[in-house]
């Protein structure tokens, strides 16, 4: 692994602010004849709340090539601002000959502000070697300062929601009989998305509540067994395991709520049905 360091003026604005903007370049290996196209991937990431966070772009070959090539990487700020949301810089990178990928490593500035999801982009430029195909990557910041959110069904207040064993859709069987045999009390788990949900250190699923409201208005509560992130979803997106409540004896639509430190979420509506 190779650290670059960017401009001179960078460099003092970094350390101005204490901050150190560098772009890690770390090589992938894997060979090829004719001139590769060049290409870097979109991301979505988390906030956080203070310091940095390194995320990695791939800027990948569509083949390998006999030759180094190289190609430069720019920031770019968007709606998020240069070395205010994400350390502004740029690099030169080298893929030598046989390898395929290289990641660049680009860090997010953590912030408590409640603010509207911001975008920064990755450049491609001075291809050496090979052609640019999709030269900007975007980089979108999730800001998780803003309500406590489940997510929804596009275009919908259905909860986005999933069986935790099966991965299946609604409607979710609440007592399942003698299937699966997973768990011994037979009862659904669910899995709900959440965004802005961020536990304490040392908190875990314990500090989250959740209730089913019913259509009637009878609220159930929900045992909350597992909250944490999303795997392979850049600290953005949480997810919650809520177990049935058999104590809901109707085919319905219920509205699915969470809270965590005394702040409730928006509902989302989820189809249940005893068996
Ligand atoms: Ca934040
Ligand atoms: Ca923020």
């Amino acid at each position: 692994m190779r650290h670059f360091l960017i401009s001179t003026l960078q460099l003092k604005t970094a350390k101005l602010l204490g901050l150190a903007f560098i772009l890690l370049a770390s090589a992938h290996f894997t060979f090829a004849q004719t001139t590769p196209v060049v290409s870097i991937n979109d991301l979505s990431v988390g906030e956080r709340d203070s310091d940095l966070f390194g995320y990695e772009f791939t800027v990948s070959l569509s083949a390998p090539s006999t030759q180094t090539v190289s190609v430069r990487v720019t920031t770019q700020q968007g709606t998020a601002t240069d070395n205010v949301d994400f350390g502004a810089g740029t690099v030169v990178l080298n893929i030598p000959a046989g390898q395929t990928s290289q990641t660049v490593t680009v860090f997010i500035i953590g912030d408590t502000i409640i603010e509207t999801n911001e975008q920064f982009f990755l450049n491609l430029s001075q291809p050496v070697n090979c052609t640019i195909g999709d030269g900007q990557g975007v980089g979108t910041i999730i800001d998780d300062d803003g309500p406590l959110t489940l997510l929804n069904q596009e275009n919908s207040s259905r909860g986005l929601a999933v069986d935790s064993v099966f991965h299946t859709k609604e409607t979710f069987a609440i007592n399942t009989g003698e299937l699966p045999l997973y768990t011994s009390d037979h009862r659904t788990r669910i899995v709900v998305f959440a965004v802005a949900l961020k536990l304490a250190a040392g908190e875990n699923a314990s500090a989250v509540t959740a209730t089913a409201e019913e259509t009637g208005g009878t609220i159930r509560p929900l045992t909350v067994e597992f909250v944490g992130p999303v795997p392979n979803m850049n600290n953005w997106l949480t997810q919650v395991v809520l177990k049935l409540n058999d104590q809901i004896t109707t085919a319905q639509d219920v509205k699915v709520r969470i809270t965590l430190h005394g702040v409730t979420s928006n509902p989302v509506t989820v189809a249940v049905k005893p068996q």
